[in-house]
């Protein structure tokens, strides 16, 4: 239950700071404030994206110079090789994706923006943020057991999966598993949190549709997670009943299926998809209107846009089985579901270039990620068409042209987003503002070492390149001169991109305690977050808002100043 009641709290939210005198621990470790928690979601993100980009590294290494010793690994074993491939994968979706757009957006950005005090359960939301900690854990953990980490890809497909025969890691796919639960019941408690609170707590006068976009996309993504995730938390346990216990659901030798398991990991994985791209184009969608001092376009169809691609993405799942032995008849049918859910998502591509036109556009860090990430997720979805198409994925299918396609997506969506959001709401979370030219710096440095990483996936792909193999060197098709420049070029381009990182990681810290302290409202935008304080004390404000107006009225003609904050009365 709330500590505070929400009541109580709108007359004297002020005396929150003067109740607790916390200790360092209770503040940063036990908290139950909404930011903290955000907070914490975002740094476990960042130090696992870390650990992510590092693992990309060693395999990259391995791809274009293999059989060397990679500087900080060492050789890389064609059983480390699957360990890394997998764990990258599981990670950057699972342990980065997730906890930062929706744990730690989410936390932080939505009782902000809807003008409430905090969560509606905020023991719940610890609990959350705890068992999310505890899963990161225990994948860290996994990489270290016996025999090593789990190496039979982010998918888990068994047979390979199901039987440490096969994939002779019995220790660390099962903790694999178990990791993957752990995180899927924290956010499924996260998620509650945040459909409840939006829908009870938000300020006096704020109708449904005065709601923020990113809050939105940010529920509607929480109630899909909700929707998806329970075929596959069963599937999980099956599986973790044929590894531990010799049951045999999807072991064929036995009278399992191993498709079945394809079926449930995809009926969840790609709602998944949805899951975490709602949320970034939420993030792009509050920041275009703010830096191009523009209403959104179409507000209104855009929350309609957002509810039907939710539903669509329950009946597309199959497009990733064409070739895994369904009926073909069933693959037409999910090649139609595919084609048409890209109508929704080009349509959002759409509200947003109309949205820019005309606007008086402000080329800011966040607004360069936010461009960024249409043109780049443009890219992502246009190739996602051919994939769709069951006839051309027969070909494609496992082959670098999928690996450059869902990076594409998945990049634009984790990290483009993310650095949109973060160098946004920075000044939000700290009060203090980042460095623009370190800012402009690291987005030119991250933005065309990425292309030149995955542009030439694309090419190789088409080539033939089939993923998930350790050293081409042993095909001689494979191993044409032109092939093997293209796989040193994408090696470069990801060193360099690494490298990149560094002035945004010094950037940011030396910000939060060294930067331009900002005011309320440094960008002089509209949505309740920037009434409160930089950063927000705990209870958000001393005199709780009230809501007149929609969150995008910008440029009104007849007014003075170019922006209408929610809470101004006139
Ligand atoms: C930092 C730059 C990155 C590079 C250079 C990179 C590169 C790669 C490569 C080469 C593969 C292996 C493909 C294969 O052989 O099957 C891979 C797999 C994968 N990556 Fe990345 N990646 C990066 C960032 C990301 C991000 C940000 C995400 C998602 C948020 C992501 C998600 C995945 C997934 C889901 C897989 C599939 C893993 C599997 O097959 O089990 N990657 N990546
Ligand atoms: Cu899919």
């Amino acid at each position: 239950m709330a500590q505070h009641s929400h009541e109580a709290a709108h007359v004297a939210g002020a005396s929150h700071d003067a109740h607790h005198h916390q200790n360092w621990f209770q503040k940063y470790c036990w908290s139950t404030d909404h930011k903290m928690i955000g907070m914490q979601y975002m740094f476990t993100g960042m130090a696992m994206a870390l650990l992510g980009a590092f693992m990309a590294y060693v395999f990259r290494m391995q791809l274009a110079f293999p059989g060397h010793a990679v500087p900080g690994f060492g050789l890389v074993s064609p059983g480390q090789y699957n360990m890394l491939i997998t764990n990258h994968g599981s990670i950057m979706i699972f342990w980065v994706a997730m906890p930062v757009l929706i744990a730690g957006f989410g936390n932080f950005l939505i009782p902000l923006m809807i003008g409430a005090d905090d969560m509606v359960f905020p023991r719940l939301n610890r609990l959350s943020y705890q068992l999310f900690l505890l899963s990161a854990l225990v994948l860290i953990a996994s990489l270290f057991v016996q025999n090593g980490g789990f190496g039979g890809a982010w998918t888990a497909y068994p047979p390979l999966s199901a039987d440490k025969h096969y994939n002779l890691t019995p220790w660390g796919s099962s903790l694999w598993l178990i990791a993957v639960v752990l995180e899927f019941v924290a956010f499924l408690l996260g998620g509650i949190n945040f459909i409840v609170t939006s829908m009870n707590s938000r300020a006096p006068g704020m109708k449904a549709f005065d709601v923020p976009i990113v809050v939105w996309t940010i529920v509607i993504a929480s109630i899909l997670f909700l929707a998806s995730v329970g075929p596959l938390v069963a599937g999980a346990i099956m599986l973790l009943f044929d590894q531990l216990l010799g049951t045999s659901f999807f072991n064929p030798t036995r009278g399992g299926d191993p498709v079945l398991w394809q079926h449930l990991f995809w009926f969840f994985g790609h709602p998944e998809v949805y899951v975490v791209m709602l949320p970034a184009m939420g993030i792009v969608a509050e920041v275009m209107t703010v830096f191009a001092r523009k209403k959104l376009f179409a507000y209104k169809t855009v929350i309609y846009t957002i509810i039907a691609t939710g539903v669509l993405s329950f009946f597309v799942w199959a497009h990733h089985q064409f070739v895994a032995g369904i009926d073909p008849r069933m693959a037409n049918v999910f090649t139609v579901t595919t084609l048409l859910i890209s109508i929704p998502v080009a349509e959002m591509c759409f509200v947003y270039i109309a949205t820019l036109y005309g606007g008086s556009i402000r080329l800011t860090t966040p607004m360069l990620w936010a461009l960024a990430f249409i043109a780049e997720f443009l890219i992502g979805g246009v190739t996602g068409i051919y994939l769709g198409s069951s006839g051309l994925d027969v070909f494609f299918h496992d082959t670098y042209f999928v690996v450059a396609h869902f990076h594409y997506t998945f990049f634009p969506i984790a990290i483009i987003a993310v650095m949109s959001g973060v160098t946004f709401w920075f000044p939000k979370m700290f009060g203090r503002q980042l460095n623009e030219f370190w800012g402009k710096v690291h987005f030119w440095g991250t933005i065309i070492p990425f292309n030149g990483i995955f542009i030439p996936l694309f090419i190789l792909g088409a080539a033939g390149e089939h993923r998930r193999i350790f050293d081409y060197s042993n095909f001689e098709h494979m191993s044409k001169p032109w092939m093997i420049d293209m796989r040193i070029a994408a090696t470069v381009s990801l060193v360099v991109m690494l490298a990149f990182q560094i002035p945004f990681l010094i950037n940011f810290v030396w910000s939060m305690f060294k930067g331009p302290k900002v005011g309320k409202n440094p960008w002089n935008a509209n949505t309740l977050e920037w009434t409160a304080d930089s950063p927000p004390p705990h209870g958000n404000w001393a005199v709780m808002p009230e809501v007149h107006r929609g969150p995008y009225e910008y440029s009104v003609p007849g007014r003075e100043r170019d922006f209408w904050p929610q809470d101004e009365k006139v």
